[in-house]
């Protein structure tokens, strides 16, 4: 009509990973003009960019992809079980080539602010250039973690040697070249890890500055034959079927016994056998009181603490690595491929900043509080005072601002030009659906707050194809704004809410609540995620649509 033709687009969607892609994807289908913006120089999103040594999935390759095109499933061979960054970056890139998605997107484009026009019901984007695009809908697909953040130590630019964020990983640099060199890192979360685990095989020297241990346990990878991959395929409707029946979207279903259902013996058996297994197997085909039931959950890390001392030397280092301020799978389990015995290494150390907090960054390296526990010659300063460890290479390993921040780091206006993280969400994240707020009608959120965080790429699919069912139903009934309710709204965030009670995780600081200790506005826990059911949340998402969208304010 006619008031959409004065818009630029009838879709703009901001950001071309995967759930960008698979957006453009069926926003095409429905024969809306669309376009995709997206600050990097290329798509893939979180694997276009985290491109660090060793960095991979560690779901399984063949669970943790889109299932909507059966040609895709049907002529994309995976050659590892958990899938390396290139590899799942090609595949990122074979979708786009497949459907010729690229001439709908435009890259180098950074949105610094989307405002709604209250007057003609539409979205004005504004990009770092300065350049404008106004458009009906507006779909963010910018990703849970994509705002990199750096720690809040003084003299953190300091540093004259060679330094970056694990998402900013230098072309440049490549593995080898840390061979010979001093490296440092700060960060034991998922990335520090799968880093470390890499760089500590090549480099000179590698200084791993810890806060907080994390529990992890073997990935256990191989690769995958042609005949693997044959049976995999034929395998494919089974194991999507799976992930979709389980909580959260996972090949592994949880065990339906208690902890406290098996002898002592039966227990450690059974968790003997699960460590055994490639992938989640052992953080989610346990019992589910592991995550709800205090003694049950100490019990379990009681297992893997031990496993963690039958693989270290040292046992003071293995304390050290022993996470004693939250129990197994309380926060998000990174797994991993020889990280502890990459500690027994003679070139690799560990420095407890907790014990021995960093004092700042310096020109030359990293200053602790207190003196170094010394064994040889690490050319570090010791004395009775602080200590400086000189370093070529200092990595931060330290995060990101999660799930909010990319809303943060665009300026969002709603209605009367209200703002989405400084004032709807200033006393806690509300959605409707994890898809749409109040007051920011005709956008909708891919991966946005009170989605499932469980499997992401099942999670996306939901979203977007639910996205897409709503755009096309707008279409069709010439509707110019869709908006949530406010009730809808509060209903749904006490929900969310409701299905995160009992829960340990909930009860622990990781980015997953809302915490990011070096951000001021990340200091208190919030409920990020939808705790609940896959299955259940669906379900509800389902109905919303079977019943027309009469939940949504329309017009
Ligand atoms: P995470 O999991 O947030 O880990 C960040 C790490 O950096 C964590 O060990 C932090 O310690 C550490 N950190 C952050 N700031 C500092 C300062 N100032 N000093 C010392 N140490 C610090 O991010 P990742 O990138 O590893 O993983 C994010 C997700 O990406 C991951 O879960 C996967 O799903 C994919 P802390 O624990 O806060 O004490």
């Amino acid at each position: 009509n006619a008031a959409n033709a004065a818009l630029d687009y009838d879709v703009l969607i901001v950001g071309a990973g995967l759930s960008g892609i698979y957006s453009l994807y069926r926003t095409r289908q429905l024969g809306l003009r669309v376009r995709v913006l997206e600050a990097g120089s290329g798509e893939g999103g979180t694997w276009f960019w985290n491109r660090y040594p060793g960095a991979r999935f560690d779901s399984e390759s063949y669970s943790y992809i889109f299932s909507f095109s059966q040609d895709v499933l049907d002529e994309w061979d995976w050659t590892e079980h958990f899938s390396p960054q290139a590899e799942t970056l090609r595949y990122a890139q074979f979708l786009t080539d497949k459907f010729d998605l690229r001439r709908d997107m435009q890259f180098d484009t950074r949105i610094r602010s989307a405002h709604f026009q209250d007057d003609t019901n539409s979205w004005l984007l504004t990009d770092s250039e300065g350049r404008t695009y106004s458009t009906r809908y507006l779909v963010t697909a910018m990703g849970i973690l994509n705002e990199a953040t750096l720690p809040n130590i003084p003299g953190v630019n300091d540093f004259a040697g060679a330094s970056w964020h694990t998402s900013r990983w230098p072309s440049s640099y490549k593995e080898g070249d840390l061979a010979g060199k001093r490296v440092g890192i700060i960060g034991t979360g998922a990335t520090g890890i799968q880093t470390i685990q890499e760089i500590g095989k090549t480099a000179g020297h590698l200084t791993v500055f810890q806060r907080t241990p994390n529990w992890t346990a073997p990935l256990r990878n191989t690769r995958i034959d042609e005949a693997e991959m044959a049976s995999i395929r034929a395998r494919y409707p089974t194991i999507f079927k799976q992930c979709l029946d389980s909580y959260a979207c996972f090949i592994h279903a949880g065990d339906p016994r208690s902890v406290f259902d098996m002898t002592p013996e039966e227990r450690e058996a059974c968790w003997e056998h699960l460590y055994a297994q490639p992938g989640f197997t052992k953080v989610l085909a346990v019992s589910g009181d592991i995550y709800t039931n205090r003694e049950a959950n100490r019990l379990y890390s009681d297992f893997h603490a031990n496993k963690i001392r039958q693989r270290i030397r040292d046992p003071a280092l293995a304390a050290k690595l022993i996470p004693t301020n939250h129990g197994f799978g309380t926060r998000r389990v990174p797994l991993e491929s020889g990280y502890y015995e990459i500690f027994n290494q003679p070139n690799v150390r560990l420095v407890d900043v907790r014990e021995n907090p960093i004092q700042r960054i310096t020109q030359r390296g990293v200053e602790l509080t207190g003196p170094l526990d010394l064994e040889g010659d690490d050319g570090a300063g010791g004395g009775g005072g602080g200590s400086e460890i000189e370093l070529d290479v200092l990595i931060y390993a330290t995060g990101f601002d999660a799930v909010t921040g990319s809303f943060r780091a665009v300026d969002f206006r709603g209605r009367g030009g209200k703002r989405l993280a400084d004032d709807t969400w200033v006393d806690g994240i509300r959605t409707y659906l994890g898809l749409t707020v109040q007051g920011f009608p005709n956008m909708f959120m891919i991966m946005g707050p009170h989605q499932m965080f469980g499997n992401i790429p099942r999670s996306i699919e939901y979203a977007v194809d639910w996205t897409a069912d709503a755009l096309g139903w707008a279409a069709e009934h010439n509707v110019t704004t869709f908006e949530a309710t406010a009730a809808g709204m509060d209903s749904w965030t006490e929900h969310v809410h409701e299905c995160g009670k009992g829960l340990l995780a909930n009860e622990v600081d990781s980015w997953m609540t809302g915490v990011n200790k070096n951000l001021a506005h990340k200091q208190k826990r919030s409920m990020t995620r939808y705790n609940g059911p896959a299955p259940g949340y669906r379900r509800r998402c389902d109905e919303v649509r079977a019943r027309g969208y009469t939940d949504f304010v329309t017009s």
